[in-house]
């Protein structure tokens, strides 16, 4: 085989052609039958075709480099999985990691029909659960995932995501990969600052973003100071259940800042939550009446106030019974937090947005999105600070500010547009720059000093993304200990990166391979992603999710995970009448629905119960009732039911709406709607 002067000089030597060579003669292995003998193959590697295909698609060492480490051949499986929030779809997009493959769009807040997302009732109960008062909301702006923890590490079992716009959680169980439960918050219209779990995932934090009259209060923007409020909620989720129980749930009133990002304390700091805010000017815009606008006026202070909550203090004030309650929840009293030291606020530069912890626990990351610098406080002198009582002062609603200078660890110049951070495990801290469109790499100093050998906080280097970048992550790169290896850059828009699509241009993750010490940060791969906005993502271990292939036992309900009361078994299906009810016994089963004819009278409830009885891992069975609107996916062994009344006159075929076999065009049977 030739060798390109360029290839043999790499960091990574000869392995690369040679895993170019064994990556071709394994997939021609794979297709001989069809496509040539194997000594065919080799011959046509070794005859230089590769280096043909390498020349003719211009690719340089880099580009072969990028896709050698990247390819996953037909049959293996990605290192990583990425639970990235899908934006305004209101879903969850599972990509592989190092091939960047869509694994699976999950249903959230919004339907997803190929699922039976939202179109079956007990999907639409849950989709319900996040109705405004009674409204429903057919889409969200999903920001934040967060897996679920066990000491601070990725447990694999649970992923919690928010809904900013309207202040809305979610619970996905990760052995089904499907939403259980969606609360909106009844004290807040909007949230920012969540999900984020403390590291066993007692509470699932959702912190507030635009300051409103709490609860379904009204009161005019000029009682803005009076009247208006920030908050952040702790829910309480119970693992046994598989649900948050918001009876046990609390809030805590905030000062009508804009509280932003939050992150939960570890380690050291477990027990603590950290949230930042902006706008503390406390600027209520109207701009139409000369006041500054929003951006000039919530921009005016060199310094808001990252908020310093003792959770544990706070839980022992709940349980004293110091809440008031709105809309039914509990809340802790901005006075009480104040009072009893439950609140601290440190400055913190310019127009926050990201708030980071180290892996030790022991820095907090801070970038200003005005400011070059990352700053980083250290949470032993935050609490030194504040058992010493080292305040610069107290804000309008009574909250002691630790002086800054005492806090302050360290702050080191990044580039413009500081946003947020993620670790690997060498001890370097990575940092996206939205304005430098760069991700920049520094080393950490201090407790956190890791093997990289580097300075003490130290900028390393920066590598080019295309195009503005928001968050960043890195293979469990927000966890008590990071695996290094991989980030990805979630760019928001992708000019000039791949074919025009109209003006909405696609969303772009790249790949970034960051095993390396020192300047060795290489990007691997675009992702264009034609759903938005995407902002955060996690990436696990796939070896972590534990995910069924099947359901456990035939008859299951997803929603209760346990066999449902109604699970119709082989031999029990029937259709009975009792006076204006028709109830349905049904089983699915390649290739048939039983019973294939169901009669009802127009105006009549019926009642119709499904369960797929198959254990075949490729066994799903849609249902679609056209007209009805329901289409549900029987996963093998799934059970439902739904509930309707006939009010639509004709005949219908319901047919199975999933190519299941070769007879799948004759699962169908007749709805007959009798006038
Ligand atoms: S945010 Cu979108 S780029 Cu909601 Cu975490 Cu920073
Ligand atoms: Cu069952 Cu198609």
């Amino acid at each position: 085989m030739k060798r390109s002067t360029g290839a043999s000089r790499r960091r990574s030597g000869p392995g690369v052609w040679a895993i170019i060579g064994l990556a071709v003669l394994a997939t021609g292995l794979g297709w001989a039958a069809g496509c040539g003998s194997a000594p065919e193959i080799v011959s046509k590697v070794a005859s230089g075709d590769t280096d043909a295909v390498i020349a003719a698609r211009g690719l340089t060492p880099d580009d072969v480099y990028a896709a050698v480490k990247t390819f996953v051949p037909t049959g293996q499986k990605d290192d990583y999985v990425m639970f990235s929030s899908g934006g305004h779809s209101g879903q969850v997009f599972v990509i592989g990691v190092p091939s960047m493959r869509l694994l699976k769009v999950i249903g959230v807040y919004t339907p997803e029909p190929w699922q039976g997302w939202g179109y079956s009732d007990e999907t639409r109960a849950v989709l319900a659960g996040g109705n405004v008062r009674g409204k429903e909301i057919n889409w969200a702006d999903t920001h934040h995932p967060a897996l679920s923890e066990t000491g601070g590490e990725y447990d694999g079992e649970w992923l919690f995501i928010n809904d900013k716009a309207q202040a809305r959680v979610a619970v996905i169980d990760l052995r089904d990969f499907e939403t259980k439960q969606i609360l909106n918050n009844p004290i807040t219209t909007s949230d920012h600052g969540g999900t984020f779990v403390t590291p066993d995932t007692e509470w699932v934090i959702e912190g507030g973003q635009y300051a409103a009259p709490l609860g379904t209060a009204y009161a005019s923007i000029d009682k803005y100071a009076e009247e208006y409020r920030g908050m952040v909620t702790f829910w309480k989720f119970d693992r046994q259940a598989g649900r948050i129980d918001p009876d046990r749930s609390f809030a805590m009133e905030l000062p009508p800042y804009w509280q932003d990002l939050c992150d939960a304390g570890k380690l050291v700091s477990d027990g603590w939550v950290f949230c930042n805010s902006f706008n503390t000017e406390m600027a209520t815009g109207g701009i139409e009446e000369d006041n500054p606008p929003f951006e000039a006026g919530a921009s005016q202070r060199d310094m808001d106030y990252l908020h310093v909550i003792d959770l544990k203090k706070a839980e022992e004030l709940v349980a004293a019974g110091e809440t008031v309650t709105v809309e039914g929840m509990k809340m802790l009293p901005l006075d009480v937090s104040a009072a009893n030291g439950v609140l601290h606020f440190v400055p913190e530069p310019k127009s926050p947005h990201g708030v980071d912890l180290t892996p030790n626990g022991e820095y907090l990351v801070i970038s200003g999105k005005l400011d070059p610098h990352v700053t980083v406080f250290s949470f032993e002198k935050i609490r030194q600070a504040i058992a010493d009582g080292a305040f610069s002062g107290t804000d309008d609603y009574g909250v002691n500010i630790v002086d800054f200078d005492a806090a302050l660890e360290k702050q080191i110049e990044l580039g413009l547009g500081p946003l947020h951070t993620q670790f690997d495990d060498k001890g370097y801290a990575y940092t996206s720059l939205f304005l430098d469109t760069a991700v920049a790499r520094w080393s950490l100093g201090g407790k956190s000093a890791g093997s990289h050998g580097d300075p003490d906080w130290t900028l390393i280097e920066k590598i080019p993304v295309h195009y503005n970048v928001g968050h960043i992550v890195a293979a469990e790169g927000d966890t008590v200990s990071p695996d290094g290896g991989y980030l990805v850059a979630l760019n928001k828009w992708s000019i000039d990166r791949f074919l025009t699509v109209g003006p909405l241009h696609p969303q772009n993750f790249q790949l970034i391979d960051i095993a390396g010490t020192g300047e060795s940060m290489k990007l691997l791969y675009d992702m264009p992603i034609g759903v938005g906005e995407p902002h955060y993502v996690q990436m696990i271990k796939a070896d972590k999710l534990k995910a069924w292939e099947i359901y456990p036992e035939i008859g299951w309900n997803p929603l209760t995970q346990s066999k449902d009361e109604h699970a119709v078994m082989i031999g029990e299906e029937k259709v009975e009448r009792r006076g204006n009810t028709v109830e349905v016994w049904m089983t699915a089963v390649r290739s048939h629905f039983t019973p294939e004819r169901v009669n009802v009278r127009k105006g009549d409830n019926v009642i119709w119960h499904i369960t797929n009885i198959e254990s075949a891992k490729d066994a799903t069975h849609g249902f679609a009732l056209p007209g009805y609107n329901y289409n549900l996916s029987l996963e093998p062994g799934e059970s439902t039911t739904i509930e309707f009344e006939a009010d639509l006159g004709g005949v219908f075929t319901y047919y199975c709406s999933e190519f299941c076999s070769a007879l799948h065009l004759e699962m169908v049977g007749y709805f007959l709607v009798a006038p």
